[in-house]
């Protein structure tokens, strides 16, 4: 259903939204809680940042909905609303809505799963993943937002002058470094590809740095084409390792020009207290038995 400050009001059918024109494409999904900001820090990369996906997604764009409908003067927020148990509500402002804002029904070329949100969910690229809502049922039109559980208890970000900001969307600019990483063992001194993922929610990754010396020295990782905004980019960095113990890490400057932070530099920013959002630099310790670990640790 999609109704509220409109024209004319839809109520609408899975195989209804079907018939709309549709688009399909590639888009990173992040939990803001990837991976929450506190020590003590996950042993793997899986552990660290395993709550992001990246796939193609097949709907209709909301822009398209919101003008069959016909938005009315006033008209700034969308309240989208899930059909699970809580009812999962968030508020969405207009702007992304008529941006990028997808309402899905299939994830690489098969109809969603139900855990995905069958048989239809929303999709806003770059913004943390909990506003994607699954099990998709109804959308508001409104001039406010709602204030909902999940964007006044959850989902804000508590500073260290006591006031929390609300309504944090994007995801910041992010790399880790999968091989070799957490878990992992380096069989035997020479050649070793380092290879990760980098993605942002304000758009294209425009640069990945590696550094094997503990943050000292930084150089370019080769980027995979094809580079997409909002989607996971893989990077690669040829390294001569000796055999001695070190420091590798990545770091990430998306097409605004902004850098991946350092967690003390994010620390210094946010306190203590904060617990989404956690977009820091990943270092990984390397023994000299080859042995990976999180150097955060
Ligand atoms: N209706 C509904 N939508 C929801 C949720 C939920 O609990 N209920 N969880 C959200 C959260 S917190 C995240 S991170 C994403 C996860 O999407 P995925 O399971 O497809 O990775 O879905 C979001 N959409
Ligand atoms: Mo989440």
């Amino acid at each position: 259903m999609l109704h509220g400050l409109v024209r004319t009001p839809l109520v609408f059918t899975v195989e209804e939204l079907r018939r709309f024109p549709s688009v399909s494409k590639i888009y990173f999904l992040e939990c803001s809680g990837n991976p929450v900001y506190r020590k003590p820090y996950g042993k793997t990369a899986s552990d660290l940042v395993g709550l992001v996906s990246c796939v193609e997604w097949t709907g209709v764009p909301l822009k398209t909905l919101l003008d069959e409908v016909g938005l009315e003067a006033g008209a700034k927020w969308v309240i989208a609303e899930g059909a699970d148990a809580a009812a999962m509500t968030r508020s969405i402002p207009i702007e992304k809505c008529l941006e990028d804002a997808l309402v899905v029904y299939s994830q690489n070329g098969e109809r969603l799963r139900p855990e995905q949100g069958y048989p239809v969910r929303l999709l806003l690229p770059g913004f943390e993943g909990n506003m994607s809502v699954k099990w998709l049922r109804r959308l508001r039109v409104a001039d406010a937002p709602v204030h909902s559980r999940e964007e006044t208890s959850k989902y804000t970000d508590p500073m260290p002058d006591g006031k929390a900001r609300q309504f944090t969307f994007y995801m910041e600019a992010k790399s880790i470094i999968t091989r070799p990483s957490g878990g992992q063992k380096i069989a035997s001194p020479g050649f070793v590809e380092i290879t990760g993922i980098a993605w942002s929610g304000h758009g294209r990754i425009r640069r990945v740095e590696v550094s094997v010396d503990g943050g000292q020295t930084w150089r370019d990782a080769a980027l995979q084409d094809p580079v997409l905004s909002r989607a996971l980019t893989r990077f690669r960095f040829p390294w001569s390792w000796q055999g001695q113990a070190a420091v590798i890490q990545s770091r990430a400057t998306d097409e605004t020009g902004y850098v991946q932070p350092t967690f003390p530099e994010l620390l210094a920013v946010r306190g203590e207290n904060a617990f989404y959002h956690n977009n820091s630099v990943q270092p990984w310790r390397v023994a000299a038995n080859g042995e990976v670990t999180n150097a955060n640790n």
